[in-house]
């Protein structure tokens, strides 16, 4: 056990820590010092289940052996090499091991080191193919409000959570929103996807009447709309998107950085919904959320319209220091070798009847207005105090921490995500933690 159990630093100033309530954690801390498997530890030694699989990142669990051990013998081999005009071996392994897994037709892929970075990244990518195709007009992208598509400033642009967008001025121009699919009035405590709301992608028409499809790049939307709640994809919303981006040569991107690698019960969203984007962005899941990885699976298609000109003259002016880094590479591997022996990215499909039963046991609660699921991920949706938005599940938020279980909340949802791993006396114990918050908050 690290040293580092029961130490508490004496100053917590100098860290502007992100997304957080900093004054509110630096009078009362919760510091997690260890972690193994479905547990953390924190700073008191308590054991705390990892309701949350870290950010919706650690989908195979903490500290496997295989992800440790391949970093470990990455850093004294081979630290770091160029990531530009220079390769090495194990990026390009990878690379092919990741479009093995990907879906069909997604036949190249493009290594950052975040989902901000990958929707960045395709964003360019989606602007840049157009004209390569000689089709400068199409510049405009499409989002959705209430997505969360990272924070850089692409992401924010085509993002719809007002909170990350207000502040921070024009944003990129060009841009337009659908509506979001949240229709609680006619969808409330649906199990799985919702029966309502598949018209709700005609609002695209609506945009290319607007803007004319000639100058319309992409469409990117989450299949599953993660950070914003959980808001589900209606029946039949995502095939219509499809035909509708087909129909007028828009690309459609799906931001996968949540839902790829198992989330579902499937591989990827596109194979649980059967619907092909032309882009996928990733990270989290890509190397277990252990070393900063992205990466963005695009077809054939648009990798090979960006292949031409002179051999010497490099094709996509974008990339990183990192992209492919050895070491976040090799945590990759070993991320998609624990996967692939323990079936984990598929393994949600057979618990996600047992999870959503689990779930929706917590309808009648105190303040539970909504419950949503699909895959292994879960949104409990409280009524907000009056006058107090967001303050009734931060609440539940500290008090489930207090009682050894880590959620995530945002606005007044409690969203649930644990590791692909979880057994099912492990989500019994998490909703039983969930149950005793709810009555315990006001
Ligand atoms: N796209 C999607 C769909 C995401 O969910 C990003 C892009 C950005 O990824 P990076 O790696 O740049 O953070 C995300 C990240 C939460 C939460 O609690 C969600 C995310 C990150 C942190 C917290 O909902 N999603
Ligand atoms: N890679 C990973 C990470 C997997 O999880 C799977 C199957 O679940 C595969 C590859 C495909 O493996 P196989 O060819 O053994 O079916």
């Amino acid at each position: 056990m690290s040293n580092r159990l029961k130490v508490t630093p004496n100053d917590l100033s100098a860290f502007w820590m992100p997304f957080t309530a900093n004054r509110q954690f630096k009078q009362a801390p919760r510091m997690l010092v260890s972690a193994k498997d479905m547990h953390y530890t924190a700073s008191d030694g308590r054991k705390i289940l990892d309701g949350t699989a870290g950010l919706w990142c650690v989908n195979a669990g903490h500290c496997r052996p295989k992800i440790t051990e391949a970093i470990q013998q990455q850093a004294a081999e081979l630290d770091y090499a160029p990531a530009f005009q220079m390769g090495h071996p194990i990026v390009f392994e990878l690379a092919n091991r990741l479009v093995d897994i990907a879906p069909k037709g997604m036949d190249h892929v493009f290594f950052t080191n975040s989902g901000s970075e990958s929707v960045d990244t395709a964003l360019k990518m989606a602007i840049a193919y157009h004209r390569a195709k000689g089709n400068g007009s199409r510049f405009r992208l499409i989002g959705r409000e209430r997505g969360y598509h990272g924070v850089n400033f692409g992401g924010i642009s085509v993002g719809g959570i007002v909170n990350n967008r207000k502040m921070f001025g024009t944003l990129l121009t060009g841009v337009d929103h659908l509506p979001h699919t949240h229709l609680p009035e006619k969808n409330s405590f649906t199990k799985g996807v919702p029966e309502h709301g598949a018209e709700l992608a005609d609002e695209l028409e609506r945009i290319v009447t607007l803007h004319d499809a000639s100058t319309i790049a992409a469409v990117i939307v989450e299949p599953v709309a993660g950070s914003t709640g959980v808001i589900l994809p209606p029946k039949g919303y995502l095939q219509r998107l499809r035909e509708i981006c087909t129909k007028h040569g828009i690309l459609l991107i799906f931001d996968e950085v949540i839902t790829g690698f198992g989330r579902l019960g499937a591989p990827f969203a596109a194979d649980y919904f059967g619907v092909t984007p032309d882009i996928i962005t990733t990270a989290k899941g890509v190397s277990n959320g252990v070393i900063p990885m992205g990466a963005v699976f695009v077809t054939k298609e648009i990798h090979d319209t960006f292949m031409n000109g002179p051999d010497h003259m490099i094709e996509f002016f974008h990339g990183y220091t990192y992209s492919g880094n050895p070491i976040a590479c090799a945590a990759a591997l070993g991320t998609l070798d624990t996967y692939k022996e323990e079936g984990l990215l598929t393994r949600g499909e057979e618990l996600a009847p047992y999870w959503e039963d689990a779930l929706h046991s917590l309808k009648g609660e105190p303040n539970v207005i909504d419950i949503r699921n699909i895959g292994l991920i879960g949104a409990i949706e409280l009524a907000p105090i009056a006058g107090q938005p967001t303050k009734r599940a931060f609440s539940a938020f500290v008090k489930a921490f207090e009682r050894g279980a880590l959620i995530r909340t945002t606005g007044d949802i409690i969203a649930l995500s644990p590791p692909l791993i979880i057994t099912k006396g492990q989500i019994n114990e998490l909703i039983d933690h969930v149950r005793e918050v709810l009555r315990a908050i006001d």
